[in-house]
């Protein structure tokens, strides 16, 4: 039985759901983190020390980091390679783009996101929210340069390593500012939107 804890509007709690609806895994999910609390709380710091969420336990195998909840979920549960790819060069390619997601993706999108979604308008620090555009701007310049010779970030298939690309495709796409002209990133978006495997947890309102 898999336990997950975290909000849905939690960009690290929606891989992890968005793994399992693409693999089609059953869980239960628990709201926890800002405004549901529960994060803070001695039984979840005794399961997560780090107080974050997502957290998951696998019928009592606890782990934390939405990264390694990912690979962990893939190689256990997806026999079928529907997202894992079974050639170990490609798994690394989709890993490789799954950490670059954290490293280089949300460094700039956490200032844009923070700024437009979650700060008032009238709170709004617009030159920070303008360099978070520019950084964004750079960094999916070169997805799409990457999307400009592969269908997917791995290659010719969707894999877990799209998810978190396109949870960041879809803050990029549905907040309201102006974007330079990415065509093959945004055919990809539009393609893995349209996936309910991703779309269920992955496709909806900004908060
Ligand atoms: N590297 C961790 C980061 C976890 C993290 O920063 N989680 C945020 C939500 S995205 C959190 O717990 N924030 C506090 C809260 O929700 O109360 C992961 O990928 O799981």
């Amino acid at each position: 039985m898999l336990t997950i804890w975290g909000r849905t509007n939690s960009i690290n709690v929606q891989k992890v759901l968005c793994c399992c609806d693409e693999i089609g895994l059953p869980y239960t999910q628990i709201d926890a983190g800002m405004a549901f609390g529960i994060n803070k709380t001695d039984d979840y710091l005794a399961m997560n020390p780090n107080g974050l969420v997502p957290t998951m336990s696998d019928d009592g195998f606890i782990l934390w980091e939405s990264h390694a909840m990912m690979r962990y979920l893939c190689r256990s549960y997806d026999s079928d390679h529907l997202i894992t790819p079974k050639d170990e060069k490609t798994f690394a390619k989709a890993d490789q783009w799954t950490d670059w997601a954290h490293t280089a993706g949300w460094v700039p999108m956490r200032g844009l996101f923070w700024g437009m979604v979650r700060t008032p308008p009238e709170q709004r620090n617009q030159a920070e929210i303008n360099a978070s555009i520019e950084g964004c701007a750079k960094v999916f310049a070169l997805v799409d340069q990457q999307l400009s010779h592969h269908a997917y970030i791995a290659g010719d298939a969707f894999t877990f390593g799209d998810i978190p690309l396109a949870l960041l495709a879809h803050r990029w796409f549905t907040i309201g500012i102006e974007r330079p002209d990415l065509p093959h990133f945004q055919h990809w978006y539009e393609g893995i939107i349209a996936r309910p495997g991703f779309a269920r947890h992955g496709g909806g309102a900004l908060s």
